[in-house]
């Protein structure tokens, strides 16, 4: 029996409050209207980013679904849909590409004009959401929202995938693993010989690593405060891995020791205003400051807590240091994305390692707890 043109009821985890567990409730999700797709989400991960929103740190309107990083199969598609076509294997585009507006026609811009990131309407383009609970319209998340079985997306925020990709497997390209690799090879453009440092070494960072490894990064230098994220790094590429709290100098002046001068190119995947810059006397790592004062790039990965400044001393630019920043790696999603699935399939570099945990929508708090307490990389969980 189609499902095509109704309403589904559907399992999916909704976030009522802030700080507060998952509920998983009964939805009801509407079909998809002109130039949107419903899509039955096969596999899902947890990202920090979902996170930021449930602590308060990236601010959406409630309630809500979050999820972004997932795949699945198109059920059925909206008047106006040529893109997709009912089972196809598709990957949701959190950062979306709509191909006409000025940033999708430069040449290297990513922020999509219908991106949700920057605006949080929590809705579709048109205005209104598909999710309804206990009688109450539900948000979407960053065009998104896959902690559900069945979400509804924008035409320009979905993606056809090769039609043998392991959907439990490339639902990671939908957000961690493509920001951090293309952090490396698109956006700081890591040149072989170069030495790198990666702040962070959950999930994005370890994709970071990947990244400066195939770039022919010869040296590569994780920095994290919990050193059981070591091993994972070294197996991924890091040619050695630190802790800031084992030395007592800021660990900018222990990294530009042990670089003579300071790093080719550094990397900020965690979200703090202190591991991003000096900013206090307190701080203990900075991932500009590491930086070669002459020509050392910094990219910042990591989402900063909401309404929080940097200072920066303009000394630290002036001298020729680049601080730069980018959402989904700095890839394109449409054009790049079916790439990415396509190189995995090509066995270019594996997704295995990242996940670490595989789960399903009702264990969705434990995941999250996991991922808090630094045990999990990823989780994927699947429906
Ligand atoms: P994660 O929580 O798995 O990894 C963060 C790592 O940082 C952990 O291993 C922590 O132990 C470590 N850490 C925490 N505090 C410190 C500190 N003070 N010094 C050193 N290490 C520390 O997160 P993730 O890998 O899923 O995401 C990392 C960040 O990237 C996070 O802010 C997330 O929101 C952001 C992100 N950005 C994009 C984007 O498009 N720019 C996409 C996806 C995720
Ligand atoms: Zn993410």
């Amino acid at each position: 029996m189609t499902t095509a043109g109704k309403v589904i009821k559907c399992k999916a985890a909704v976030l009522w409050e802030l700080n507060k567990p998952f509920s998983i409730e009964e939805v009801e999700v509407a079909p998809p209207k002109a130039n949107e797709v419903r899509i039955k989400i096969v596999a899902t991960g947890i990202c920090r980013s979902d996170d930021h929103v449930i602590n308060g740190s990236f601010v959406q309107p409630l309630p809500i679904i979050l999820g972004h990083e997932a795949a699945g199969i198109v059920e059925s598609i909206g008047e106006g849909v040529t893109s997709v076509k009912p089972g196809d294997k598709v990957i949701p585009l959190f950062n979306p590409q709509c191909k006409k507006c000025k940033t999708c026609k430069h040449p290297t811009g990513n922020i999509c004009i219908e991106n949700d990131v920057t605006i949080a309407s929590g809705t579709l383009k048109e205005g209104t959401t598909r999710f309804t609970c206990r009688g109450k319209s539900i948000h979407h998340f960053i065009s998104t929202s896959t902690f559900t079985e069945y979400t509804v997306v924008d035409e320009f925020a979905v993606v056809k995938i090769d039609s043998s990709a392991p959907l439990e497997k490339v639902c990671l390209i939908g957000c961690g693993f493509s920001t951090g690799y293309g952090s490396a090879v698109k956006v700081a453009k890591v040149t072989p010989g170069s030495t790198c440092v990666v702040f962070g070494l959950g999930g994005v960072g370890l994709s970071v690593i990947i990244g400066c490894k195939s770039a022919g990064a010869s040296r590569i230098i994780g920095v994290d405060i919990n050193k059981d994220k070591f091993a994972k790094a070294k197996e991924l590429g890091a040619t050695e891995c630190i802790n800031p709290l084992d030395y007592k100098k800021p660990i900018q002046d222990v990294l530009v020791e042990m670089t003579e001068n300071g790093v080719d190119f550094s990397f900020e995947v965690i979200g703090r205003l202190d591991t991003m810059m000096c900013v206090c006397v307190s701080s203990k790592t900075a991932a500009f400051a590491c930086c070669n004062n002459a020509y050392g790039v910094c990219v910042i990965v990591g989402v900063p807590p909401n309404a929080q400044n940097l200072s920066i001393n303009p000394m630290l630019i002036l001298t020729g240091r680049t601080l730069k920043g980018a959402i989904f790696g700095g890839f394109k999603s449409k054009d790049d994305v079916p790439k990415l699935v396509s190189d995995v399939l090509a066995k270019k570099f594996k997704l295995d390692p990242l996940i670490t945990h595989v789960s399903s929508l009702d264990k969705i708090n434990e995941g999250f707890d996991m991922l808090r307490a630094g045990k999990s990389i990823r989780t994927v969980m699947t429906m």
